[in-house]
């Protein structure tokens, strides 16, 4: 299997994962290799491989991401205290998996930036 289909392979059921939202547009899992007390990586359902790729079309899936991650924020207590939504793309922007996902990043202050806490 290689990276570009991973996300969408769990979007679709195929490989397991924690999931905590779905609807038809996107779906919601905890991160494997969490940075925050709350990690959860949200994905749309189609394959779109990163923000550079989307286009016209994927409007309503980039918007979907937006409330499905103040959705999932809400469900996991983090609507109070804050959390932040990160997107990486391409090699400098540190994105691994090549499947569009938003980070959503909580559950303790967070500081004014997020580096990883351990090398791969
Ligand atoms: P990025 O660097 O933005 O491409 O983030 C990729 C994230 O995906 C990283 O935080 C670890 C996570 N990840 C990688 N493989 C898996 C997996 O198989 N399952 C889950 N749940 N998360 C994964």
């Amino acid at each position: 299997m290689t990276a570009d289909n991973l996300f969408l392979r769990i979007a679709r059921g195929e490989l397991p994962a924690d999931i905590v939202y779905r609807d038809e547009l996107v779906t919601a899992f905890r991160d494997i290799d969490p940075q925050a007390p709350v990690h959860v990586l949200i994905v749309p359902n189609h394959h779109v491989a990163s923000i550079a790729e989307a286009g016209p079309d994927d409007e309503p899936v980039l918007g979907r991401l937006f409330l499905a991650a103040r959705s999932v924020a809400e469900q996991e207590g983090l609507a109070e205290g804050g959390y932040r939504l990160i997107v990486n793309c391409g090699a400098h922007g540190g994105q691994e998996v090549e499947h569009l996902h938003l980070h959503l990043l909580g559950g303790e202050p967070l500081g004014p930036m997020r580096c990883r806490r351990k090398e791969h």
